[in-house]
């Protein structure tokens, strides 16, 4: 599941890689692996004091300049997420950056769109359903909206995973600014949301400023700043929502674990993304919602109160359930 970093010449994107990375020296040639921020497992790990505690991650790369180029191009298409940083701490325009941007992702849509149905039809295969819904896509594309913004069904959605077309991946626009983090940016907000995409206010060359102050003191020199929260740690949790996973955890005898797993999967999915034993010989899942772990975080005194909750394969996992898989092989 892997996140791409891309932009124009000089936006920060490589900034924001290092300060992703936690150091000024990272090398933004490599991918990067990052554990997502979670107050669950660190609650988890206060009361439970596992030898591991182990967070779901992501991982970023850096895409090389200038990211739109054709080559550069190929390397967003393995990308699970798109994030675009735009330079709003020079002489950036973001809504015209952020325009561009979108018009050459659509624009490289638009032609293998256009190669692909020419060939459908040479083939005699012009009213088959893939190349009724190609012809859907570029009327659509032609008003310059992205493929992010359709409603696709799960049908069509699977025609068109082989083609990773750019602008139907999840969007995430990252405004590099600087020293302002709480005046909204109302025309790129709503250029943004029109095009389907999330929008943070990050500083980058702030956010690597802050990987070299002490942990213990980033929260207050934060709030001096008027932040809420890090801006990678924003940054990092909107990717993971828009990669489509929620997570499980598990408390075992050594290690608090968050498992990803993707939206609307079911314990049996659950027991399969820990051990395939698991899955195979499973019987039921004992289920605890997180807000009720979180008031009583005590197996036997949930037991006693008769909320442990007992579950069959079918059960739709949600986000945050505590979850103990009984299985047999
Ligand atoms: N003041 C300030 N400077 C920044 C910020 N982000 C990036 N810079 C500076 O802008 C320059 C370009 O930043 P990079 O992170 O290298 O940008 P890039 O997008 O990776 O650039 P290329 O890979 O060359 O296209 C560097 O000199 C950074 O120090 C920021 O938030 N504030
Ligand atoms: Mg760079």
């Amino acid at each position: 599941m892997k996140i791409a970093l891309a932009g124009k010449p000089g936006c920060g994107r490589s900034t924001l890689f290092r300060a992703l990375a936690g150091s000024p020296n990272a090398d933004s040639g490599k991918p990067l692996t990052v554990k997502v921020p979670d107050h669950r497992l660190d609650f988890l790990e206060s009361i439970h004091n596992p030898l591991k505690n182990t967070h779901a991650t992501v991982v970023f790369f850096d895409v090389p300049t200038p990211s739109f180029s054709a080559k550069n191009l190929t390397l967003i298409r393995n990308a699970a997420v798109l994030t675009i940083v735009l330079d709003n701490y020079a002489l950036g325009d973001t809504v015209n950056d952020f325009n561009d941007i979108e018009s050459e992702l659509i624009l490289s849509d638009m032609s293998l769109c256009e190669k692909r149905l020419a060939r459908l039809i040479k083939e005699s295969k012009g009213k088959t359903r893939e190349a009724l819904l190609l012809g859907n896509l570029l009327k659509h594309m032609e008003n310059g909206s992205p493929l992010r913004i359709l409603e696709l069904d799960k049908g069509e959605a699977a025609i068109l995973a082989p083609y990773a077309l750019l602008s139907l991946k999840p969007l995430i626009v990252v405004s590099n600014r600087m020293g302002d983090p709480v005046t909204p940016d109302e025309e790129l907000s709503a250029a943004v949301s029109e095009h389907g995409g999330t929008l943070l206010a990050v500083d980058a060359g702030f956010e690597l400023e802050l990987t070299e102050i002490d942990e213990s003191e980033q929260a207050p020199f934060l709030e001096s700043m008027g932040y809420t929260s890090s801006g990678l740690s924003r940054l990092i949790r909107s990717s993971y929502s828009a990669l489509d996973l929620i997570v499980f955890l598990t408390i075992g005898k050594d290690e608090t674990r968050a498992w990803p797993i993707r939206k609307g999967s079911t314990a049996l999915d659950a027991a399969g993304a820990i051990h395939s034993d698991l899955e195979r010989g499973f019987i039921r899942a004992v289920v605890v919602p997180w807000e009720l772990y979180h008031e009583h975080p005590d197996r036997t005194v949930l037991k006693e109160k008769g909320e442990l909750r007992i579950e069959g394969r079918h059960y739709i996992v949600k986000d945050g359930d505590l979850i103990e898989i009984r299985f047999n092989v």
